[in-house]
């Protein structure tokens, strides 16, 4: 089959179904697959329900329905095809969309996918909309969804721009309307960050003097007579500067560069704006949304940008921002609750539940930092529910450079203390994770407390 042939057949079984499952990763290129699919279905008048998953892995199949629905997988499903087939899909009930490496077994799923057809810099926002624009070609403002997941998932940063089919996905948003690409400085923040902290946290090119150092970039800002605040006081940021502002910039950066004898090419980029959004938003560019998208990801909120991404610029707008601006306070917030309620000391390990209180993302990063303050010798296991699967629980395990010389290896711990139950484990001797089955929280817990006193071969340094 062309990929033409493979988009074709996926919008015409979309069509012809009663009642569809979408079923997509957490990333900004799954929230964003997700978004332009369910829409195209939904505008279709099709019946369509989300699912969002963190992966594809066999503790989290049970979400997948085992109803009459059509089950499009997005942005994950072609490398767990082997998943999908114990899990008894049969073939007219899963379309894949996808941009992984496909994994070969005995069912024939229908896959839209570019990777074979040698496009590698293509996501599956990229292949949802061009599902979504055989469904309908009035799909054409979803263009703007599938550039954001592309920038999300980098296809734009090798070539410092979209290349191939995710080039003409651009070019449908600008003959739309809702997107303008133009050729300009390649830093991060361009809506968002003061003019002197884009140019100085951004270090895809190293400018001496500039990158990593605020104080140097104000200097160079001054020396060229821009303002870095607006009348009332505001920050300027990028986006405010007029051409020629922007340009003197980017020439005396491109010198100093040069007389430091660096290579220029990739200090410009095309960079992707949202002439519709609101500007000083991080929805007003491509890379700043898809970072908004990945902060709710990362907080296991997905649906909050999925919520953004369908036009919500209410409270999902405002709920994202938060998670964005606020990553480390809930860190420094969960080390404190941790500190505060105490551990339970094991055997070998000192743990603490959670529940669901903090997202599972930033729970191994709190337990690292309150571990620093609780006792020395015993790795630290903390346990906390899913919010959109209570049947789990995430598990993150933290032990210091000390344990680990003394024997302890959480990966080697995790792994053996998951398999009983069908979980699965993974990381370093010094961090790692499993998802296990909630009413085995117990028992699993005595397994990594025994699995931890044997690794102790040696006792603790003084
Ligand atoms: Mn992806």
């Amino acid at each position: 089959m062309t990929l033409e042939g493979e988009v074709r057949e996926a919008a015409d079984r979309i069509l012809d179904a009663d009642e569809v499952t979408v079923i997509s990763h957490i990333d900004a290129d799954g929230i964003t697959s997700l978004s332009v699919l369910m829409q195209a279905i939904t505008r279709a008048g099709v019946m369509a329900t989300p699912v969002f998953l963190r992966q594809l892995e066999p503790l989290m199949m049970h979400r997948v329905p085992q109803d009459n629905s059509l089950k499009v997988f997005s942005d994950l499903g072609a490398g767990q095809q082997n998943l999908l087939e114990e899990h008894g899909l049969t073939e007219d009930e899963v379309v894949i969309v996808d941009h992984h490496v496909s994994q070969e077994v005995d069912t024939p799923y229908l896959q839209v996918n570019a990777l074979p057809y040698g496009h590698t810099k293509f996501s599956a926002a990229g292949a949802a909309y061009l599902v979504a624009r055989a469904i309908d070609a009035d799909n054409r403002d979803l263009a703007k969804l599938a550039v954001i997941g592309n920038v999300g998932d980098m296809m734009a940063r090798e070539d410092c721009g979209l290349i191939g089919p995710a080039r003409e996905i651009a070019a449908d948003g600008i003959e739309y309307g809702n997107v303008a690409a133009r050729r300009d400085l390649n830093i991060f923040g361009i809506s968002t960050r003061p003019l002197h902290i884009s140019l100085a946290y951004s270090s895809e090119t190293p400018v001496q003097g500039v990158t990593g150092n605020p104080q140097g970039a104000r200097r160079l800002l001054e020396r060229h007579g821009i303002r870095t605040r607006t009348g009332e006081g505001r920050w300027r940021v990028w986006e405010d500067l007029d051409d020629g502002e922007r340009q003197s910039i980017t020439s005396a950066l491109a010198e100093q560069v040069i007389a430091d004898g660096g290579d220029v090419e990739k200090l410009t980029a095309e960079l992707y704006l949202f002439p519709d959004e609101t500007p000083h938003t991080a929805l007003r560019n491509a890379a700043e949304f898809s970072t908004l998208l990945n902060a709710c990801g990362r907080w296991a909120r997905p649906e909050v940008g999925a919520a953004v991404c369908a036009d919500d610029r209410g409270v999902a707008l405002r709920e994202a921002e938060h998670m964005l601006t606020h990553h480390r306070a809930t860190i420094k917030e969960l080390m404190n609750y941790i500190l505060k309620t105490g551990v339970e000391e094991r055997g070998a390990v000192q743990y603490i539940h959670v529940g669901d209180r903090f997202p599972d993302t930033v729970v191994g990063i709190g337990a690292g930092m309150a571990l620093s303050r609780l006792n020395p010798d015993k790795p630290i296991l903390v346990m906390c529910s899913l919010p959109e699967d209570p049947s789990l629980t995430k598990v993150s395990m933290r032990a210091t450079d000390r344990m680990v010389e003394g024997g302890v290896d959480l990966q080697a711990a995790l792994v053996e203390a998951a398999a009983p139950f069908g979980g699965a484990g993974g990381g370093h001797a010094i961090a790692a994770g499993a998802y296990i089955p909630r009413e085995a929280e117990e028992e699993f817990l005595g397994l990594v407390d025994g699995c931890i006193g044997r690794q102790r071969t040696r006792p603790p340094m003084p």
